[in-house]
């Protein structure tokens, strides 16, 4: 089927059954929900909806798979492969796993290249540590040979949202695969199609049958089957702070999966009088803008030392009232649709918030257009710390400006916070740099840079933020076991 309304917006959709044992079936129930494009509120199409029964399956089909002797007795090396193939096959597909992506998410076609390039990039770094995950010798006492194996922990339910879904499904498969598990993956129900389209594309790679599993859903249905499942080995999910809670608590209550998680943030973004000051107003903008605002790791408080916030503050809603908001797929678009009627109600709640306890609004705070879920890009200033605004993520296209008058009262600001994922600080002054890289409470701080991503870094969070590290070699560990064998010399 390929949508289209005009020419370059014409876009293939790919399958939109569930994929379990590299076969497209329907649900057991037969259901199906529709999928929506944000931009224009309508539908695209449905897909299969997987519940618990399909979930059933689908472990089913994946510890069958972590049995099999083609999966388990596989080389590391051809692991490997298969990853690097799924990379190249990705790569050669870019145009249309992009604009499917836009279709379905809304974020301008040229941030789906850029995903897309980080995809890429995923895959083929954990393609390369698939051949050197390896244990250790152990000088123990006594005549024996003690020595680790780190294995794979078995099945992997995976669980994850709508605002990067091609990369959140990356960083999820790529680590687990490469360390030799099998897979369970659900979708979010906003975002199903361009997963699926990698489905084929992953059977096409070669990974034999049951060893990614992927399922269209909806959370309390099929997402709560996978953390409460007693044959899943491992949660990895990533989503909101409040589901963070509840998937724990059912790994906890039905089989002690591992779990790890990358849930909300409200990340600090600090910026010095003495720092370049287009530099950091730029940065600001995109730490906080970036993808509709739709980032656990949005620069989402602002604090601007008191010496330049005025100035700061000015030329910030002059840069946000010159974002060009709009069609997605228009190359001028900076700014698609938030991703569905009820973020987009979420997001103008939180505006009313700020509004009414005393927060200035000094641009945006509408809809815009009359169709779809845009929000004009929104600026507020004298906001304080603990306003709902500034402690609440809001997720959407809201810039809130704290003033701060030196590096501990801000210090102390930063960390007053539930969350710790991320920071930036923007400085010329490398002690004042450090001292917030030493001293805020995030799983990542970035200094005159913000939304640097490499699949060799590791990104996760302090406190509430989550636990666990995704990417770079820490990642792995979260897909092993650490086996210790002990042998009588
Ligand atoms: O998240 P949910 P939503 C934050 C952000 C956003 C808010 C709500 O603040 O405004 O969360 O967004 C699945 N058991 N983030 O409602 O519900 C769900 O189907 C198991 C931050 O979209 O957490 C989806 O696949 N799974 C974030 C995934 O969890 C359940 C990204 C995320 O959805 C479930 C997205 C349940 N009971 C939102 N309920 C980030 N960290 O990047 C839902 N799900």
């Amino acid at each position: 089927m390929v949508t289209a309304t005009r020419p370059e917006q014409q876009v293939k959709i790919g399958p939109t059954k569930l994929l379990i044992n590299n076969e497209w079936v329907e649900s057991v129930s037969g259901k199906r929900f529709e999928t929506i494009n944000p931009a224009t509120g309508e539908v695209i199409c449905d897909v299969a909806e997987a519940d618990a029964p399909d979930v059933d399956k689908a472990v089913e089909a994946a510890r069958a798979a972590f049995n099999s002797r083609e999966w388990r007795n596989m080389s590391a090396t051809r692991r490997g492969e298969l990853l690097y193939k799924l990379a190249d096959l990705i790569e050669q597909n870019i145009d249309e796993l992009a604009r499917l992506e836009t279709l379905d998410n809304g974020k301008p076609l040229h941030s789906s290249y850029g995903d897309l390039k980080l995809v890429i990039a995923c895959y083929r770094y954990y393609a390369g540590w698939a051949d050197k995950v390896q244990g250790k010798t152990i000088p123990i006492n006594g005549p024996y040979f003690c020595y680790t194996r780190h294995e794979p922990v078995g099945v992997v339910g995976q669980i994850i949202p709508w605002n990067f879904p091609l990369l959140m499904q990356a960083w999820k498969l790529s680590p687990a695969l490469a360390t030799g598990n099998t897979v369970v993956m659900k979708t979010a129900e906003q975002t199903p199609l361009s997963a699926l389209r990698v489905g084929e594309l992953i059977i096409e790679a070669g990974f034999p049958p049951g060893v990614v599993n992927i399922l269209s859903g909806y959370g309390p249905t099929a997402g709560a089957a996978i953390a409460r499942h007693m044959d899943i080995d491992k949660l990895a999910f990533t989503g909101s702070t409040e589901v963070g809670h509840l998937v724990m608590e059912a790994a906890a209550k039905s089989n002690l999966k591992r779990v790890t998680l990358e849930l909300g943030g409200k990340s600090p973004n600090i910026v010095f009088a003495d720092a370049d000051m287009d530099m950091a107003i730029e940065g600001a903008h995109h730490s906080l803008f970036f993808n509709q605002g739709q980032c656990c790791n949005a620069g989402s408080r602002l604090f601007v030392e008191e010496k330049c916030y005025d100035d700061f503050v000015a030329k910030s809603v002059e840069k946000a009232r010159q974002r060009t908001v709009g069609d997605p797929f228009d190359p001028n678009t900076k700014q698609g649709p938030q991703i569905d009627q009820e973020q987009f109600d979420k997001i103008m709640s939180y505006i009313e918030s700020g509004m009414r306890e005393g927060a200035q609004m000094l641009c945006g705070g509408h809809r815009w257009g009359d169709r779809g879920f845009f929000i004009e890009p929104t600026v507020f200033a004298n906001v304080k710390n603990e306003m709902k605004i500034a402690q609440e993520e809001i997720f959407g296209p809201v810039m809130s400006i704290i003033k701060f008058k030196d590096i501990d009262e801000v210090i102390h600001l930063a960390n007053t916070t539930m969350y710790g994922l991320a920071a930036g600080v923007w400085t010329k002054d490398i002690t004042k740099a450090h001292a917030i890289a030493n001293n805020v409470r995030a799983g990542t701080v970035w200094v005159n840079c913000y939304h640097v991503f490499d699949a060799a870094a590791p990104f996760g969070g302090f406190k509430q933020s989550g636990m666990g590290r995704e990417l770079g070699e820490y990642c792995l560990e979260h897909y092993t076991e650490v086996k210790t064998v002990t042998i009588k010399l």
